[in-house]
């Protein structure tokens, strides 16, 4: 088969973000845009040349010509093994199983995880590493350094590869092998959940379960794994069937986005447990019956009770949480002596921290959480982990959550997002923070007193690498923080995030509702960084 050498010139702006390269689709469509990224990939990657790429993406528009793509230009590339999941899917955890389980050289996955799809939406792709983990920084950083000197890549003309039969196919040298999506990957839960005991609780008549796949990629495998194998009643996964708009919705499961599955898990005929997962499967958001599970919440009830979870029995090596994610877990770990890390935005600094076996769980408040299992987070993972609880200790989810508080403490928890603002002006904003950090240790603020004020910077305990700039954080002495930071993901304007903790040990006060407990410090968050007259907003976009 012919190899085509395609002359190219670079793009300024493929520097990839909190997870990978996301931009509208458009701009993917653009000739040349996104063969220059990948094989800048294949340029700054050599051991793929001779290796195995694993392939897949989260079935939005544009997947399927994307996968074309990149599987022409593996071949042209001396890729021996392209291992794709069928039909072009492969949900972000199943495609971290699938890139250990099969010792590959690495991934590629496709995704814009929980933006919007279709013509006018949004695209992303994303280079996982061996381990199953997305690339560190100095792994993106490479590829992004190339995508600013290509001058040419290579692909050959072949004929579309049959991507939806299951299979081994030959392109020139390469070996093109479509796997069922979901098998590696149901198999691992297995390995981790006791599904005799969520089968006897669904048996149970006694226990109801929604899980809203928001038309997106986690359909397949929850329908698969909590219907046909744990024997939950059809239905109980709804918009289970993946969309390349996601049904034209935002496929963000959050109290906002996930309202049909709220609806559902409140009022006197709601649900026992309710969850939701995002576009590329990732995230989870954790219902009980008119009560909702901060995820921050949820990696500490995950780790005080990973004891009764088989795949957990033998304890954790430690915990880590994002800066952002409350300090929950924080309490857990100084009550079980487990270590506990606080790193960066971004699921790629959690790879060298469970790669060298410090860490068992960790989480971030952006309704991520996950395990050593694989190296993503993985939204039916933490499903499966609260069905497993729910089995195991026969109380309902609200129960659980506030039981935990009562011994713990509880960290009240919000965060306000200023979407698709003015880029200058947020830019501006921080920058004005920044110049507040140096005097406000030691000055009191409606009552709370700040204890410290940076701007977080991360050193890898592992490797070493520093990573500065990754948001502004404001530590008050009674325990509660406010932390400001600009997103990596949005592909529109800037978006502001403003995270607000405060932390109550007193059980009389747990039970109140957040945004009565928060009042105060989104006053004191909101002046100090003028967001009304520097944004013109003076409502976030959402509140989650
Ligand atoms: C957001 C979240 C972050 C998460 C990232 C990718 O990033 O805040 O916690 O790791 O999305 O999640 P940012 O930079 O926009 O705040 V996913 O499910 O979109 O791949
Ligand atoms: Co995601």
């Amino acid at each position: 088969m012919k190899i085509l050498t395609i002359s190219t010139r670079p793009f300024s702006d493929q520097r990839p973000g909190t997870s990978g390269l996301r931009k509208k689709v458009r701009i993917f469509r653009t000739p040349h845009y996104l063969e220059n990224f990948v094989q800048s990939i294949f340029d700054t990657r050599t051991d793929l040349s001779g290796g195995t790429l694993v392939l897949g993406g989260d079935g939005r528009y544009y997947n399927r010509q994307a996968i074309q793509t990149i599987i022409c230009m593996a071949a042209a590339n001396g890729v021996a093994r392209v291992i794709v999941g069928q039909s072009g899917l492969l949900s972000t955890p199943a495609a971290s199983c699938v890139i250990r389980k099969y010792h590959t050289n690495g991934g590629i996955i496709l995704s814009a995880s929980h933006n919007p799809g279709g013509p006018d939406g949004d695209f992303g792709i994303k280079f996982n590493t061996a381990n199953g983990g997305p690339a560190p920084e100095g792994v993106t950083g490479a590829i992004y350094a190339r995508t600013r000197e290509i001058s040419q890549y290579r692909t050959l003309a072949a004929d579309e590869i049959d991507l939806d039969t299951i299979g081994t196919q030959s392109l020139g040298e390469t070996r093109v092998e479509i796997i069922d999506a979901v098998a590696d990957y149901a198999a691992l839960m297995e390995e981790l959940f006791d599904f005799e005991r969520i089968r006897q609780l669904f048996g149970s008549g006694q226990f109801s379960m929604r899980f809203d796949a928001m038309h997106a990629i986690t359909g397949p495998y929850a329908k698969l794994i909590l219907e046909t194998m744990l024997g939950a009643e059809p239905g109980t996964v709804i918009n289970g069937d993946p969309s390349e708009d996601f049904g034209g919705g935002h496929p963000d499961p959050n109290l906002v986005h996930a309202h049909e599955l709220v609806a559902l898990a409140s009022g006197p005929d709601a649900v026992d447990f309710a969850a939701a997962s995002d576009g590329d499967g990732d995230r989870n958001m954790i219902l009980g019956r008119n009560f909702f599970v901060t995820p921050s919440d949820s990696l500490a009830v995950m780790a005080a009770n990973a004891r009764h979870i088989k795949g957990y029995a033998g304890g954790l090596s430690g915990v880590a949480r994002s800066m952002p994610t409350s300090q929950a877990v924080d309490r857990v770990a100084e009550a079980l002596g487990l270590d506990c890390y606080e790193t960066p935005t971004g699921w790629k600094f959690f790879g060298n921290l469970l790669d060298a076996g410090r860490i068992t769980l960790c989480g971030e408040e952006s309704f991520g959480s996950g395990s050593d299992h694989v190296r993503e987070k993985d939204g039916l993972w933490a499903v499966l982990f609260w069905l497993n609880l729910l089995a195991v200790r026969n109380r309902s989810v609200q129960e659980i959550v506030q039981e935990h508080w009562r011994k713990f403490g509880r960290n009240f928890y919000t965060r306000h997002d200023y979407e698709g603002i003015d880029a200058e002006a947020a830019s501006d904003l921080m920058a004005h923070l920044e110049t507040l950090l140096a005097d406000l240790p030691g000055t009191t603020l409606d009552g709370h007193t700040v204890g410290y004020a940076d701007n977080f910077a991360y050193t890898d305990p592992v490797d070493g690498s520093v990573s500065e700039n990754q948001g502004i954080r404001i530590g008050f002495t009674d325990g509660s923080r406010i932390v400001y930071r600009l997103s990596g993901t949005g592909t529109e304007g800037a978006t502001l995030r403003v995270y607000l903790e405060a932390c109550e040990t007193d059980p009389g006060k747990q039970d109140r509702e957040t945004a009565g407990v928060m009042q105060p410090l989104v006053g004191i968050a909101t002046r100090m960084a003028e967001i009304e007259s520097r944004t013109g907003r003076r409502e976030p976009t959402v509140i989650t």
